[in-house]
């Protein structure tokens, strides 16, 4: 006997039994009513039926909205030995035991080095109008300074001239976490060298491709890098620093960024477009009043004063200074104003949400809502569903920040993809995830916010950094033996989001 049917549960069954059987056979009536109107000899109506263009009409987006996928080096390239790359960070970690899952490690990734017009031709059958794509530091400086690697720019160069005899538009990322080994082994971003280091590399970088490439982000998920890599350690180079260390890495990044940026302007030609790719804690109000609105505001600048923050104003907040203390990073006025150099656009990357309530008893006027354990989540335990979050991460951050130009240069999930015989992988969650977020894009851009473009992470299942290839994020199958590529139903579903310009 099943020891939890107690008569309260047997009770609850029976109504539910009971509420279930009435709506099924209400549903009957229903279809026999509506059979009944249609004419004798006519098909009965459905919504299959209905033409896409009409009832769709009113929920396109503005034309010349651009739909992309993103990518990034160490996750899909491999070609880890080949034509004088330098070692990073990443293959450092990646081949040190334990680390990830399985010992995973992206010597050979998506092979994308070598299969790169094949992956091409997939973002052409896509439609995709854009690709948003990473430059690994190491290719061009093996020792991230000094010597440039010749051969370092002719793969991005091929790859670059496919993709615009293929009319997509590149957006390119300068540093998505393989940092060169032989700058973490002098100090990594706890060294203010590394920032230098950086902008050195940018500027390189951006006058090569700036003839190909109008749009850059300097950096990646600037919290993913510092706090993953050098507070708990679960990412490379697997630092775990104090508050004080961790702090001033930040700082380092931050300031790395800015300097970057002015590097940029320095050496690319003129209408080159600068700007990062953010991973805010997306405060989200838990429920749409002003009080919580206006909560979830400050959240915004709170909980990310050192790094989307102090990026657009140009400073620390009081309040991140005093709850650091002692332990708040060491900065000067100068590196302030690099920091908040003005940009062009703001990449966000979203994937979940944070809620928020309005709390007056907090300094901050705020709270951050803890996640009940029921909370529904996707195949990565720490992506949690919450597709508002795509309508207020931008609104949010285009009214406190002020910002004209917006991009989603990541958002997408992880599924527990499977190929089945027939040869598809049927990712009905993963279209369930996309439809709503992007129902809630297009509200946001409804009403104006300036959100521009769109990037799926990602166009092919990868290297998943610490689940290695144990996460699938693509919508793109990839068999990681034979390096197969199956388009999976997302992919059908994301191509006529992008046919139609609109939901689906
Ligand atoms: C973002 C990264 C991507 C990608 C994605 C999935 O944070 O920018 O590179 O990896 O998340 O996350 P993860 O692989 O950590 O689960």
């Amino acid at each position: 006997m099943d020891a939890g049917l107690t008569p309260e549960r047997t009770e609850g069954m029976t109504k539910r039994m009971a509420g279930r059987i009435s709506r099924r056979k209400f549903g009957q009536l229903l279809g026999a009513a509506a059979g009944a109107a249609a004419l004798p000899g006519m098909p009965k109506a459905t919504i299959a039926q209905a033409e896409p263009e009409i009832t769709n009409a009113p929920r396109r987006f503005p034309e010349g909205f651009l739909w992309g996928s993103a990518t990034a080096s160490y996750q899909v390239e491999g070609a880890v030995h080949e034509d004088g790359r330098g070692p990073s960070i990443w293959d450092t970690f990646s081949h040190t035991p334990g680390k990830t899952h399985d010992g995973d490690t992206g010597d050979v990734a998506d092979d994308h080095y070598h299969r790169y017009k094949e992956d091409i031709g997939l973002m052409s059958d896509l439609g995709l109008t854009t690709y948003r794509f990473s430059i690994a530091w190491s290719r061009i400086f093996p020792q991230g300074v000094g010597a440039r690697n010749p051969k370092g720019f002719d793969f991005y160069d091929r790859m670059l001239d496919t993709l615009l005899e293929a009319k997509i538009t590149p957006y390119c990322t300068l540093y998505h976490w393989d940092l060169p080994q032989a700058l973490e082994d002098k100090g990594g971003w706890q060294s203010r060298d590394t920032a230098k280091a950086f902008a050195d590399y940018a500027g390189v970088v951006a006058e090569h491709l700036s003839d190909r490439v109008k749009y850059f982000m300097t950096v990646n998920e600037l919290r993913s890098y510092v706090n993953a890599g050098y507070e708990s350690g679960i990412h490379a180079p697997g630092l775990k620093l104090d508050r004080k260390g961790v702090a001033q890495v930040a700082h380092y990044a931050v300031l790395g960024h800015g300097l970057a940026v002015e590097a940029i302007r320095a050496h690319a030609k003129p209408g080159t477009k600068v700007g990062f790719a953010d991973n805010p804690q997306a405060a989200t109000p838990v429920i749409e009043t002003p009080e919580h609105i206006a909560a979830a505001e400050r959240a915004m600048r709170e909980e990310n004063a050192m790094y989307g923050n102090v990026i657009f104003e140009g400073r620390y907040t009081d309040a991140y200074l005093k709850k650091l203390g002692p332990d708040a990073p060491h900065f000067t006025p100068e590196e302030m104003k690099a920091i908040g150099s003005p940009l062009d656009f703001l990449g966000l990357n979203v994937y979940t949400g944070d809620f928020v309530r309005a709390d007056e008893s907090s300094p901050v006027g705020y709270a951050m809502v803890k996640r009940p354990a029921s909370s529904p989540h996707m195949y990565s335990d720490w992506l949690y569903v919450a597709p508002e979050s795509l309508y207020w991460a931008p609104k949010i951050t285009a009214n406190i920040w002020k910002l004209k130009e917006i991009y989603i240069t990541e958002n997408g999930c992880s599924s527990a993809d499977v190929l089945t015989p027939d040869g598809h992988v049927y990712d009905s969650d993963r279209i369930m995830y996309l439809r709503n977020y992007m129902t809630q894009l297009h509200r946001a851009v409804s009403e104006g916010v300036p959100v521009k473009g769109y990037f799926l992470w990602s166009l092919l299942d990868n290297f998943e950094w610490a689940d290695g290839y144990l996460k699938r994020f693509g919508i793109t199958y990839v068999d990681f033996k034979t390096q197969k590529r199956t388009p999976k139903l997302s992919s059908s579903y994301y191509k006529e989001v992008i046919r139609r310009n609109g939901l689906v």
